[in-house]
């Protein structure tokens, strides 16, 4: 049986990855942060399994990563911990370098220290933003890298110790480039989720309108489920290289957002340019309120735009189709869509029904009916 260490574990990918690399028989560590809400919804129907062990560590910490190696002695590494919002990492910047660049040689040290180099295999989560500014469209695993936030700078630094550990140490790690890939468990600040979760919110009657930034910006978005396998296949290659992940198609937030209010029964139209854009209601179907109609549904704010944005961002996958034989198109950009709406109008019915329940729980106290 095989040993992984995941770092951000409790993340959208590590609970994905977690439940792939168990299915394939793993034993599965994950280091977890201490948090005065124990908020692990992501990993709830993990925890008590048998192969599936959690710790307490954080990747600013040196010794507690030291410890977690040492005690685990992991043949696979997953380092997936990260301050991983773009926008936040403006406000944050230097926590953002401490977990996002010095983490990641926190971790390789902890390999070496606890004796693993020869042994360990280590996959480091690297990301599209390093193409930032882009130099040529689509991106490949030669495009430069020309990184635009303080989060890209930080995972810069993460990619580059990682290929000097394995070329100064002969190490099996590498970097998995990975564009945008999304879920219903993505975090519900990022931009695709934060339209799903707001799409099932106006069609029943719970938020009246959408604040966005940046509505032209380009993504190539694929399914957060598909891409975990991509981690494992790096990592059983023969030798350790970095890949580009991402489907090769690619969409506007726009358009993510026509498509995800379609799918909750909204049809919108967009009118105006940049900061005068509007989304607005023309038709509703199933049991959106007819009411919306000719209401503006999508305002863009300034609050949403970044000082500096990615705009085009676009992969070539052929290295990974060609090498690994995976399929970037195993869900395709309308089936993300579709599962996302579809997971956010359940998830917000059973909301408002709780809601409901409360409420009326409120009414009855307040008339003595329940005491
Ligand atoms: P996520 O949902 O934001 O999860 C991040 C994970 O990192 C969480 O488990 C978080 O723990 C943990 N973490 C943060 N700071 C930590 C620290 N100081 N010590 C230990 N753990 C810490 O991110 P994701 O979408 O799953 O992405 C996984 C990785 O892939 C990240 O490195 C991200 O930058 C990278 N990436 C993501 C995408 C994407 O589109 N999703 C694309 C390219 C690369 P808490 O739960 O305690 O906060
Ligand atoms: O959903 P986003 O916040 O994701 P972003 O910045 O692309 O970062 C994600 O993908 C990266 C891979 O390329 C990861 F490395 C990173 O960890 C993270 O998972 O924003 C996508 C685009 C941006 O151009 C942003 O300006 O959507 C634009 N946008 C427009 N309105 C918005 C909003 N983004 C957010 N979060 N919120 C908005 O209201």
């Amino acid at each position: 049986m095989k040993t992984a260490l995941i770092t951000g574990v409790t993340g959208q990918d590590g609970s994905y990855l977690s439940e792939f690399l168990l299915e394939k028989g793993y034993d599965v560590h994950g280091i977890i942060r201490r948090s005065s809400v124990d908020f692990r919804e992501r990993i709830a129907h993990l925890e008590g399994k048998p192969h599936f062990h959690l710790h307490y560590a954080d990747l600013t910490d040196s010794m507690s990563i030291v410890k977690v190696v040492g005690k685990v002695r992991p043949d696979e590494i997953y380092n997936l911990a990260a301050q991983s919002h773009v926008q936040v990492s403006f406000d944050s910047p230097e926590f953002t370098a401490n977990v996002d660049a010095t983490g990641v040689l926190r971790v390789l040290e902890a390999v070496r220290a606890c004796g693993l180099e020869k042994t360990c295999r280590i996959y480091q989560a690297s990301t599209s933003e390093l193409y930032g500014k882009v130099e040529e469209v689509p991106q490949n695993e030669n495009t430069p890298f020309h990184p635009y936030s303080p989060y890209a700078v930080a995972k810069l630094y993460g990619f580059w110790i990682v290929k000097e550990y394995r070329e100064a140490y002969d190490m099996y790690c590498c970097s998995g480039i990975l564009f945008n890939h999304e879920s219903e468990r993505r975090g519900e600040t990022f931009v695709t989720r934060k339209i799903t979760l707001a799409a099932a919110r106006i069609a029943q009657g719970l938020q009246d309108c959408l604040y966005l930034g940046n509505l032209s910006s380009l993504r190539d978005w694929g399914y957060a489920k598909d891409y975990v396998e991509c981690m494992w296949l790096i990592l059983q290659q023969e030798k350790p290289e970095d890949f580009v992940i991402a489907t090769g198609v690619q969409h506007s937030v726009r358009e993510f957002a026509y498509y995800a209010f379609k799918h909750a029964g909204i049809e919108l139209k967009f009118e105006g340019e940049g900061m005068d854009e509007k989304g607005i209601c023309v038709a509703v179907s199933g049991n959106a309120p007819a009411s919306l109609v000719g209401k503006t549904l999508v305002v863009v704010s300034a609050d949403f735009y970044r000082p500096t944005d990615v705009v085009n961002l676009w992969g070539d996958p052929t290295k990974a189709k060609a090498r690994l034989k995976w399929d970037p198109n195993k869900t395709s950009f309308e089936q993300l869509v579709q599962l996302m709406v579809e997971h956010d109008m359940a998830k917000v019915a059973g909301e408002g029904a709780a809601a409901k329940v409360r409420m009326n729980l409120v009414e009855y106290l307040e008339k003595g009916i329940v005491k």
